[in-house]
Formats: structure tokens, sequence, C-alpha cells
């Protein structure tokens, strides 16, 4: 569809009614939401950290396609969510200390939810009380945790390890995710499994509580 590519350039752009636009164009167009959001939207984000990484993009530019990102999430949530799918269970999830990128994160909840888990999104800069505290009220099958940069990758084996402190490490699935991270990283912070994707973290969930 030609309308990918412009997609593309307006989320470089910033240009975040244009991304809204271009999605419900594409629903117009039959398009099913999940391959809106990794073909038109999680692609054009790649572009968006390689010119960021090779100091082309800053910032400013960064946070204004992350925030166009965002709009363009928000039309396909409720058509993500509303699938049907029988109750799974439930997650916690929450972006590490430190770490203030939350699309990832957001991307697994949308897909959590439109698999039938419950989700109690913690948002971001979560430290480890709040993990901890979470876990303890609302109870869930999963806490999943998100971390972005190299530096805060390390705080979710804080957590874990806090968890085994308490003798609460058994009682919940740890599914972890992030762009830095790898199934090794995920084995040696004791984590139960890494997460490439969203659509892994859904196939790995359901997995776990079956
Ligand atoms: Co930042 N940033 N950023 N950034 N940023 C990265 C991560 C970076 C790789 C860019 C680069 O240099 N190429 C780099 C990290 C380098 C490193 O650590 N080695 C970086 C940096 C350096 C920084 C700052 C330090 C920059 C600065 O200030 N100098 C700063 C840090 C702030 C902080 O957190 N303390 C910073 C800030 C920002 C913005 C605020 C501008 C913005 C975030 C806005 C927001 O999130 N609301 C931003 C963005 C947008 C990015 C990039 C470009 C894109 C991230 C993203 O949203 N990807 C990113 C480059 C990159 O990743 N290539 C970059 C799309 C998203 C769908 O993918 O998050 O990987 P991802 O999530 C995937 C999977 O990883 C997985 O599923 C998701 C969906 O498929 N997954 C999980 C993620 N979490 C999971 C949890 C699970 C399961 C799966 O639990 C069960």
């Amino acid at each position: 569809d030609e309308l990918v590519p412009q997609m593309g350039d307006d989320l470089y752009d910033g240009l975040k009614d244009e991304v809204a636009e271009g999605v419900n164009i594409l629903l117009e167009r039959g398009w099913a939401p999940y391959r809106i959001l990794t073909e038109a939207l999680v692609s054009g984000m790649t572009v968006v950290g390689n010119d960021f990484r090779d100091g082309i993009l800053f910032v400013p530019e960064v946070l204004q396609a992350a925030n166009a990102m965002k709009a363009g999430m928000a039309i396909l949530k409720p058509l993500l969510a509303e699938t049907g799918a029988p109750k799974m269970g439930k997650m916690v999830i929450g972006t590490v200390k430190g770490d203030i990128h939350d699309i990832g994160k957001n991307l697994v909840s949308m897909m959590m939810e439109g698999a039938g888990f419950d989700v109690v999104d913690l948002g971001i800069n979560t430290d480890v009380d709040q993990y901890l505290g979470a876990l303890e009220t609302e109870q869930p099958d999963i806490l999943g945790m998100s971390a972005l940069l190299t530096t805060t990758m390390p705080y979710m084996k804080v957590v874990i390890d806090t968890m085994a402190e308490r003798g609460i490490r058994g009682d919940y699935i740890v599914l972890v995710g992030g762009a830095p991270l790898n199934e090794e990283f995920g084995r040696a912070i004791g984590a139960d499994a890494y997460c490439r994707d969203a659509a892994v973290a859904v196939e790995t969930a359901k997995a776990f509580v079956a």
C-alpha cells in the first residue's frame, strides 16, 4: 500500500494527525489492526531509532515521533482489545526505574488485553517497592518488566532478587522485554522468559498460564 511509506515519513516528522489519519484509512481499506501496528507504526519507529542512534535525530524530534506513534496506537487499542477472547489471567507490567520509554510496554499491554489478559500498567520509572506492592494488591499471574536502556536493564535483577529474598519469586511468572535484552540476559537474571516482541509476549504468557 503506497500509504505505508507516507505514514513512515509522517511518523518520522512527528505529524500526529497525519499518522492518526493514515491508521484510519488503512482500517477503512480492511487492514487488520495488528498489521497496521507492525507494518506501518513499529517499522516507522525503527527508522527513527536508527537515525537517533546515528545522531541525525535528537530527543525533541524522537519525542514528537513517539507522540505521533501513540496517536496511532490510541486508535488501534480498542480494536485490539475487543477480540472477545476468553479470560486468560492477569499481568502487572511496568518500565523499570530510571527508564521512561513506554511505547513497547504499551504495545505489550494492548496485545495482552486483546488476548484476554487483565493488565495493570504501573507506567514508567517503576521501582522495586511499586512492583512488589502491586504484586501484593493485584495478585497477578504474571509480572512483566520493560527496559530500553543498557543502564536500566540490570534493575530487573534487583526486582527479581528482592522477590526471591521475600520468598515470593515462585508465586509469579516473570516475563521481561525491551530492545537491548536477549534470551541469555533473561536467563542470567532469573526471569522465566525473555520476550522479543509483543506477539511473543502473548504466546509466552499463554503457554505459562495454560
Ligand atoms: Co530513547 N533510546 N532515549 N527515547 N529511544 C533508545 C532506546 C536507543 C536505543 C536509541 C539509540 O541510541 N539508537 C538508546 C539506548 C542506548 C542504550 O541504552 N544502549 C536511547 C537513549 C540513549 C535515550 C536517552 C538516554 C537519550 C538522551 O536523553 N540522551 C533518553 C533516556 C531517557 C530515560 O529513559 N531515562 C531517551 C529518551 C527517549 C525519548 C523520550 C525521546 C523517546 C521515548 C518516548 C516514549 O517511550 N514515550 C525515545 C525513543 C522513542 C527511543 C527509540 C527511538 C524507540 C523506542 C521505541 O519506542 N521502539 C529507541 C531506539 C530503538 O529502540 N531502536 C531509543 C518501538 C517499540 C515498539 O519497541 O520498545 O523495543 P520496543 O518494544 C518492543 C520489544 O522490545 C518488546 O515488545 C515491544 C513491542 O514489540 N518489549 C517487551 C518491550 N518491553 C517489553 C516488556 C515485556 C515483553 C516484551 O514484558 C513482558
